[in-house]
């Protein structure tokens, strides 16, 4: 299986993330992508290319014109207003209160941002669309023929909604490549998110369209980030209404249950029937995941990627979360070489 991969998602490395009370390195950290990259070229699971540019259409397919115009310009009117750390917002129009879109870099930041943990830093916006081109170029091989690749994305994407960020998410790179494949004659595209945290972004961007199937199988939310979506009453909207599935589990979820959910999403994608099948692959449901509580062993990785393939559709893979970081490369390869099958 191909990888593509460009080292511009280093231009990604804030210095901090609001976590319990104080600001921390973050999780989301560009040694991730290190791992990955390095045990791909140790197991040689295949060659590995750098993205093409298709541009900020495809990205503008999914995303407001003016949130994109915030990202690109966030950090340059944070410094400009003077402040010393990364971007940050402390305030966001809550429940009764206004919707206008302020003119103060703090009053926009809370205004396009779900959740604080995520600073916005220098490079950030560069990084996020080389991420997508990443993604987009993934798209291309499947479209060109090839019966699955791994985008390997950083940042990752899955929590960035139409006009918001958050949850280390800015461009919701999953969401770019299925508008791809739909935009280059696709009827029907199917994402099937396995991170551990609801992919909120994904569902939102599709949540009233009926070309899209999105299923995640994910913390409870109750129980963990994003808090606010991912519960299983969520079906869709208007048309949509009936392409979107949340299976949310408990703390201390194992192999076993998480599987059982993964069977029936299997079963409702292969009904679905898509053109294409996209994975958000994010590898943060392992046991010793410093931010999940999944109990996933790195074994189970290998079994589900094959449950996978039996799909037999086109898969395009998307990275997005996973924070053990000296495990993340063995557990998101895991999926691809149990995709692919013994030699
Ligand atoms: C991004 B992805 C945990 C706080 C979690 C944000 C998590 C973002 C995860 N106590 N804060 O889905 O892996
Ligand atoms: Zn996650």
């Amino acid at each position: 299986m191909e990888t593509i991969f460009t080292e511009r998602h280093a231009l990604r490395n804030a210095k901090t993330e609001l976590y319990g009370g104080q600001l921390v390195e973050p999780f989301e950290r560009p040694s991730r992508a290190e791992y990955i990259i390095n045990r791909v070229r140790e197991v040689g699971l295949g060659p590995v290319t750098e993205p093409e540019d298709f541009g900020l259409d495809p990205i503008l397919a999914v995303h407001d014109q003016t949130f994109i115009d915030f990202l690109k310009v966030a950090w340059t009117d944070w410094q400009a207003a003077g402040f010393q750390g990364e971007a940050m917002p402390t305030v966001w129009p809550a429940r009764r209160m206004s919707a206008h879109i302020p003119n103060h870099i703090e009053g926009r930041l809370g205004y396009y941002a779900l959740a604080c943990e995520t600073s916005i830093s220098e490079g950030t916006w560069e990084a996020a669309y080389a991420s997508a081109q990443v993604a987009l170029t993934g798209a291309k091989r499947i479209l060109d023929g090839a019966n699955a690749a791994f985008s390997l994305c950083r940042p990752p994407g899955h929590h960035a909604a139409i006009d918001m960020y958050g949850g280390y998410c800015f461009v919701n790179n999953a969401a770019v490549a299925a508008q791809s494949f739909l935009d280059h004659g696709s009827s029907r595209v199917a994402i099937l998110d396995v991170d551990f945290h609801h992919g909120n972004g994904t569902q939102d961007i599709f949540d009233a369209r009926d070309d899209v199937l999105f299923i995640s199988i994910h913390g409870d939310p109750m129980d963990a980030f994003p808090h606010f979506l991912g519960h299983a009453d969520e079906t869709g909207h208007g048309a949509g209404e009936g392409y979107n599935f949340n299976y949310p589990l408990p703390p201390n979820t194992d192999f076993t249950t998480w599987r059982a959910a993964l069977s029936k999403a299997l079963h409702q994608i292969r009904s679905y029937a898509p053109d294409q099948l996209i994975v958000s692959l994010g590898v943060d449901t392992f046991e010793t995941d410093p931010i999940s509580f999944f109990k996933l062993k790195s074994e189970d990785f290998t079994t589900y990627g094959a449950d996978i393939a039996a799909l037999n559709l086109p898969t395009l893979f998307v990275m997005e979360g996973g924070y053990d970081i000296a495990e993340i490369g063995v557990n998101a390869v895991n999926v691809l070489q149990g995709f692919e099958g013994p030699p």
